[in-house]
């Protein structure tokens, strides 16, 4: 299905996590460019193609639909011009220049892939419908592909804010993406002030916010060694939902809207972020679907031409806790239908623990693919006997 060897050889090397602390140190003072151009030129390669090795066991009538063809394209044109550097020395300083701008070529050309794939689902899911087995494996799959795309823009990133002419006057301290005090609370009412005015625009209302840091043995305020703008990816994911929820609720707005309040603390080994609202909750069955790629890509319900959402469509959330996830934290939603929901963002204390979690193409990812989900070994709510010739899922 792929013609070119290179992906075979680079797709048998595993990636190669960094943690927090890591890509702090390569930033610092003694920053070499060409360290990390070397490092580079072979590791995204091997993260390229561990990627495009798994798009290939996507099930054909996916692989088949035009936008995942098209992305497809994509990472192949991006992988064979960073084969050009596989022999190039780093001690020439215009190979060095070339290669930073090749990365911004292939920043910009991989831009709209989320967009795209999820257009490929929805042209899967039109002509085939819902399969539970197809949905579990595009869940399996693009949880390790948009993995994989953060962690490749990640290392993108940083080599261009630390080496290109791109720096960032207004964050001085900042390492590339990195800020070693990143500010929690300034964050989290930054993301609220943004989704508020969204919110305004659709609803003319919106919830006021409450923040409150916690610090058994921290000092105020609590800081983060973190990617600020990912933090506020998911907070204002959050923020939406919240804010969305709580008006929905209040539609009259007798009585006021119930403030969505933010809990900052700091402990041992967690850094955790809890945002609650009083938006009546959501049933605990309907909770996974809200992580749920093919579920979100449902036949959209129409807007005006134009109109987005405010929040509970496309790949918000699940994505968002893609974010949470690769520096080794979490994202989880306790609700309880007719109060509210609580939405805690993990994250990890202490930076040298912050490893990229990284999705690695082996046997074992292989399997994902091949082999269906097992029959069910628990009972069926069902009084009629059991047909064990029809799925289980509904
Ligand atoms: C809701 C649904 C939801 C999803 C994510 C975050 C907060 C909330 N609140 O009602």
């Amino acid at each position: 299905k792929h013609n070119n060897p290179k992906i075979e050889y680079y797709s048998r090397f595993s990636p190669s996590p960094l943690s927090i602390k890591q890509f702090l140190d390569f930033g610092q003072e003694n920053a070499c460019e060409k360290t990390l151009y070397m490092f580079l030129r072979k590791e995204l390669p091997v993260r390229l193609a561990n990627t495009m090795r798994e798009v290939n066991l996507l099930p054909d009538q996916l692989l088949s639909q035009p936008s995942v063809r098209l992305v497809q394209k994509w990472y192949m044109q991006s992988f064979v011009e960073l084969l050009d550097y596989e022999n190039r020395k780093g001690e020439d300083p215009q190979v060095l220049n070339d290669f930073l701008d090749l990365l911004i070529e292939i920043r910009n050309r991989h831009n709209d892939v989320v967009p795209t794939m999820a257009q490929g689902v929805i042209e899967y899911k039109e002509k085939f419908g819902f399969d539970p087995f197809v949905s579990s494996s595009i869940q399996y799959f693009l949880d390790r592909f948009y993995t994989n795309r953060i962690s490749f823009r990640m290392l993108i990133n940083q080599h261009t804010l630390l080496f290109g002419n791109d720096t960032n006057p207004a964050h001085p301290k900042h390492i590339g993406s990195i800020d070693p005090g990143c500010n929690v609370a300034d964050v989290v009412r930054d993301a609220y002030e943004t989704a508020k005015m969204l919110c305004e625009k659709y609803y003319m209302a919106s919830p006021d916010l409450k923040v409150e840091e916690f610090h058994t043995h921290a000092p105020k305020p609590i800081q983060a060694v973190y990617v600020p703008s990912h933090l506020f990816h998911m907070l204002f994911e959050l923020f939406k939902n919240s804010m969305r929820a709580t008006i929905e609720l209040h539609e009259d707005g007798e009585g006021g809207l119930p403030a969505v309040k933010a809990k900052v603390t700091l402990g041992k080994e967690d850094l955790s972020i809890m945002i609650s609202d009083r938006g009546g909750g959501v049933p605990l069955r309907k909770i996974d679907r809200l992580f749920n790629y093919m579920y979100s890509t449902a036949p959209t319900p129409s807007f005006e031409p134009g109109a987005v959402p405010l929040a509970g469509f496309g790949y918000g959330l699940p994505i968002s806790r893609l974010y949470a996830r690769y520096f080794q934290g979490d994202l989880k939603l306790y609700s309880m239908e007719g109060v509210g929901t609580d939405a805690v963002i993990y994250l990890k204390a202490l930076s040298s623990e912050s490893f990229e979690r990284l999705p690695v193409f082996n046997k074992s990812a292989w399997r994902h693919y091949k082999v269906g989900p097992e029959a069910d070994d628990w009972s069926n709510p069902s009084t009629e006997p059991r047909d064990t010739s029809v799925s289980q899922y509904k």
